[in-house]
C-alpha cells in the first residue's frame, strides 16, 4: 500500500505531502507519516523548515470517523501535534478545501498557516456530537481569542478564507499556486521570525458580561444536545489552567463525547447521508445533461423549486397556465432571489445573472429544449395528468420528466406519457430552496439513467438524495400519516393537542404535530383522508376529529384557527372549542379518557415511526434503515442527535 505522506527537500525547505483520498482524513497510517516525518526533516541538516500540505480537493477534513468505533491506535494525534509543535525547525501548514477538525489542529501546531482564497476552516466536532480533541480548544484561544473561539467549537460552522485571516487565525492567504507560495513563505520570512508555539502563550481573559451572555446563547441553542455545553467546558478549561492541564482536561471531555448516544446517533446520521443516496443498480450509469430546466406550476414549491435550480447556476423556464398566475410565480422567484443577495449569499453579479437565467412561459412550445421538467402543479391527478400528456408532445423524447407530487401514484402519472421510462419522482419538501432532503422515487418502469439523472440535479442543488419505491406517501409523508393518525388516538384516549406538541418538542422535535399541521394546512391531509376514504379498512380505528375542524373552515394559521386558535396570539393558543370536540368524540367512543404521560405520548410516537419503517422496508419502499432514518432527521424535524427512529430501534 501506498504511503499516504511523503517527504521532499528542495532548496533547504522539506515539503510533506499527505495523500489520503477522499478528503485526506487523519487515519493510522497518516499519524503515522506525520509523526515520521518530525525526526526526519529534524536530522536533515539541509532543512531549514517545513512546509505541510495536501493532495487533492482539500487539506485534512479531519480525524478519520470511521476509526472511532474502534481502539485508538497510536500514534495519537494529540501526540502528533505536539511533535510538529515542539520541532526547531518551523512547520507552515498550506491551506486548500477544507480544513476541518483535526486538520485545523494539526494546522494550529504549525509556526504558520497559509491558505487559498477559498478555503475554508472549521472545528466542526461538535455536529458529530464531540468537541476537538486534539489541542483545539487550547490552541484556537490563544490564537483568535476565547469569544472567536468559544463560537466557532460550539457554533461548529467553517469560515471562510478571509474572515480566517481577519480573525488571526490564518497569516496569509495567497493567490495563484499555493504550494510554491508556501515555499517561498518558507524560504522568505519563516527564519527570522519563528512565532511563539500556541501552547506557550497566554490566553486573554475575554469581558466577562459578553462571556457570559455568549455561554448562555450557546447554552440555549444547545436545546439538549450535550457537544456545545462540553465545548463550553473546555473553554473555560483552557481560561482557567495552564495549558497542559487543559489538555488532559480536554482529552477526558473528547473520550467522554464518543461514548455518548448524541454523538453515536449523530456520527451515524452522517455516514448514513453519504450512503443513503448509492444505490448499486446506477454504479457506473450516466445521468442526461440537465443544463435546461422546465418547472411547471409557479406555486409555493414551483416557485420554491426555482430558485432553487438558479441558486445552482441553472437556467429555467417557468410554465403557468395563464399570464396572472405566471407573474404571480415569477414574483415569489424574485422575492426568494432578492432574499438570497440581502442576507449576502450572492453578490449583485450572481443575481443579475440567476435572474438573466429565469424565464417564464405559458405556453408549452417554450419546453421544447428543456433537457428536465419538473411538474408541482395542483396534487389532482387529473391536472397531472393533462400536464403529462401536454409534455409528452411538448417536449424532447429524450427529456426527462419529473412530478414533485407529494402523494398521487407516479406510475399512474407516467401512463400518461408514451414512452413512461423517463418519468420519475421528485419529491421536494417545502421550502424547497432550503430544504435539503429529496425523495427520488423510481417508478417500476423509470430508466436507470434517469434515475440517476435525478441524483446528478440533487447532487448539483446539494440536496440529500434519499430513493423511494412508489406507495402512498413514499417514505416521510407515509410514516408521518401513521404517526399523525397514532396522535389523532392519543387525542381520543385523553391527550390534548398541547400535550402531544410539548412531549414532541421536549423529545427535540422543533414543532409538535399539531402546530406543524396548522402551518401546513390541515385541509391537504383532509384532501387526502377523502381521497382514501373508499379503500379504508373498515375496521380500522378512525378519528373524525380533524374533519371537524376542516368543516368548520378551519385549516389552520391561514384561516386564524385550526388545532390551535391564532387570534389573540400568533404563536396558537389552546382553543376551548378544540378541546370540547376532542372530548365528546371520547364520550361518543365510549372511551374514558387517561391523561398520557410525554414518555408515553412519545413511546407510542416512535413505536409507529419504527412500525411503519419495519414495513417500509419490508416493501422494498426503502432500501435501508438509514434511508428511514435519513428522511425522517431532515424533512420531518426528527432530532439530529437521536439518530432517527430506526437507530433509536437498533436497526444499525
Ligand atoms: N472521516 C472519514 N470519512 C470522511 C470524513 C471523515 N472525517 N469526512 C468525509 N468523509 C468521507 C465521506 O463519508 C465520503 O465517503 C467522502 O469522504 C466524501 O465526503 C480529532 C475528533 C469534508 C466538507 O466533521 O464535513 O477531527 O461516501 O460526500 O460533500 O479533534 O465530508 O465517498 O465513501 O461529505 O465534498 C471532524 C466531516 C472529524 C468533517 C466534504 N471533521 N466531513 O464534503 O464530500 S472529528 C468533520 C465533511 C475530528 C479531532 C476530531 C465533509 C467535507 P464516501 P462528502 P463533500
Ligand atoms: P400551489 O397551489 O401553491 O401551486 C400550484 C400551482 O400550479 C399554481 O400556481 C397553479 O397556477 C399551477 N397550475 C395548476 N394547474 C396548472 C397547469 N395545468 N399548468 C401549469 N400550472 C398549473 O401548490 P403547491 O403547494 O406548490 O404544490 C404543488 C405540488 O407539490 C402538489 O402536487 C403538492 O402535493 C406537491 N408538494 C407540496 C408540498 C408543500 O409543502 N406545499 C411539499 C411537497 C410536494
Amino acid at each position: 500500500m501506498t504511503q499516504p505522506v511523503t517527504i521532499s527537500t528542495q532548496g533547504g525547505i522539506a515539503t510533506v505531502t499527505i495523500d489520503n483520498p477522499p478528503v485526506n482524513a487523519l487515519s493510522q497510517a497518516v499519524r503515522q507519516g506525520l509523526a515520521d516525518a518530525v525526526p526526519q526533516t529534524e536530522a536533515d541538516a539541509d532543512v531549514r523548515a517545513v512546509v505541510l500540505l495536501c493532495a487533492g480537493r482539500t487539506f485534512i477534513a479531519g480525524a478519520d470517523v470511521r476509526e472511532f468505533g474502534q481502539t485508538p491506535q497510536k500514534p495519537h494525534l494529540p501526540d502528533v501535534i505536539d511533535m510538529i509543535e515542539g520541532a526547531t525547525k518551523p512547520w507552515i501548514a498550506a491551506l486548500h478545501g477544507t480544513a476541518l477538525g483535526g486538520g485545523l489542529e494539526v494546522a494550529l501546531g504549525c509556526r504558520f498557516r497559509l491558505a487559498d482564497p477559498s478555503a475554508r476552516l472549521g472545528l466542526p466536532e461538535v455536529n458529530l456530537g464531540l468537541i476537538p480533541g486534539a489541542g483545539g480548544t487550547v490552541r484556537l484561544p490563544r490564537l483568535v481569542g476565547a469569544s472567536a473561539a468559544l463560537e466557532m467549537i460550539a457554533g461548529g460552522k467553517m469560515v471562510s478564507a478571509d474572515k480566517a485571516l481577519a480573525m488571526g487565525l490564518v497569516d496569509r492567504i495567497v493567490d495563484g499556486d499555493l504550494t510554491q507560495a508556501a515555499l517561498e513563505f518558507a524560504k522568505a520570512e519563516a527564519l527570522d521570525k519563528v512565532a511563539t508555539p500556541l501552547m506557550a502563550r497566554d490566553v486573554a481573559q475575554p469581558d466577562s458580561d459578553k462571556w457570559e451572555a455568549q455561554k448562555a446563547a450557546i447554552a440555549k441553542r444547545a436545546r439538549g444536545q450535550n457537544s456545545p455545553l462540553a465545548a463550553i467546558t473546555a473553554l473555560e478549561n483552557a481560561l482557567a489552567l495552564p495549558a497542559d492541564q487543559a489538555l488532559a482536561k480536554e482529552r477526558e471531555l473528547f473520550f467522554q463525547l464518543k461514548d455518548d448516544p448524541q454523538s453515536l446517533a449523530l456520527r451515524h446520521i452522517f455516514f448514513a447521508e453519504r450512503s443513503a443516496g448509492k444505490m448499486p443498480c446506477l454504479k457506473g450509469v450516466k445521468p442526461r445533461p440537465f443544463d435546461e430546466i422546465g418547472v411547471i406550476g409557479g406555486g409555493t414549491m414551483g416557485a420554491g423549486i426555482v430558485a432553487a435550480c438558479l441558486l445552482a447556476g441553472l437556467r429555467v423556464v417557468m410554465l403557468e397556465r395563464d399570464d396572472d398566475s405566471l407573474g404571480a410565480g415569477q414574483e415569489r422567484v424574485q422575492i426568494t432571489l432578492a432574499q438570497s443577495h440581502k442576507r449576502g449569499l450572492i453578490d449583485a453579479d450572481t443575481l443579475m445573472r440567476m435572474q438573466g437565467n429565469f424565464s417564464g412561459a405559458t405556453d408549452y412550445a417554450a419546453l421544447g429544449n428543456a433537457d428536465l421538467v419538473i411538474e408541482a402543479v395542483f396534487e389532482d391527478m387529473a391536472v397531472k395528468k393533462d400536464v403529462f400528456t401536454r409534455l409528452d408532445v411538448a417536449t424532447r423524447p429524450d427529456a426527462v420528466l419529473a412530478t414533485n407530487t407529494s402523494y398521487l401514484d407516479i406510475a399512474e402519472i407516467a401512463g400518461a406519457v408514451a414512452d413512461p421510462s423517463r418519468v420519475l419522482g421528485l419529491h421536494f419538501f417545502s421550502p424547497a430552496y432550503i430544504m435539503k432532503l429529496l425523495e427520488i422515487v423510481h417508478p417500476p418502469k423509470v430508466a436507470d439513467d434517469v434515475l440517476a439523472t435525478g441524483f446528478a440535479l440533487a447532487k448539483r442543488l446539494g440536496k440529500i438524495a434519499v430513493p423511494a419505491g412508489v406507495c402512498d406517501g413514499f417514505i416521510g409523508n407515509r410514516i408521518m400519516s401513521a404517526y399523525r393518525r397514532e396522535c389523532d388516538y392519543m387525542l381520543e384516549d385523553g391527550a390534548l393537542p398541547q400535550d402531544v406538541d410539548a412531549a414532541m418538542r421536549d423529545f427535540g422535535f422543533a414543532m409538535g404535530i399539531f402546530a406543524m399541521q396548522d402551518m401546513a394546512g390541515l385541509d391537504i391531509a383532509w384532501a387526502m383522508r377523502k381521497r382514501q376514504a373508499a379503500t379504508r379498512p373498515a375496521d380500522m380505528r378512525y378519528v373524525d376529529i380533524p374533519d371537524q375542524l376542516c368543516e368548520m373552515g378551519r385549516f389552520g394559521r391561514k384561516t386564524g384557527a385550526g388545532w390551535y386558535d391564532y387570534s389573540s396570539d400568533p404563536k396558537g393558543a389552546p382553543d376551548p372549542l378544540v378541546e370540547g370536540i376532542i372530548t365528546k368524540a371520547s364520550a361518543d367512543k365510549g372511551i374514558t379518557r387517561q391523561p398520557l404521560s410525554a414518555d408515553e405520548i412519545m413511546g407510542r410516537i416512535i413505536a409507529v415511526m419504527q412500525s411503519e419503517g419495519r414495513k417500509i422496508l419490508d416493501e422494498g419502499i426503502a432500501q435501508s434503515p438509514e434511508a428511514i432514518d435519513v428522511v425522517m432527521v431532515n424533512g420531518y424535524g426528527f432530532p439530529r442527535w437521536r439518530g432517527g427512529p430506526m437507530f433509536m430501534a437498533g436497526m444499525e
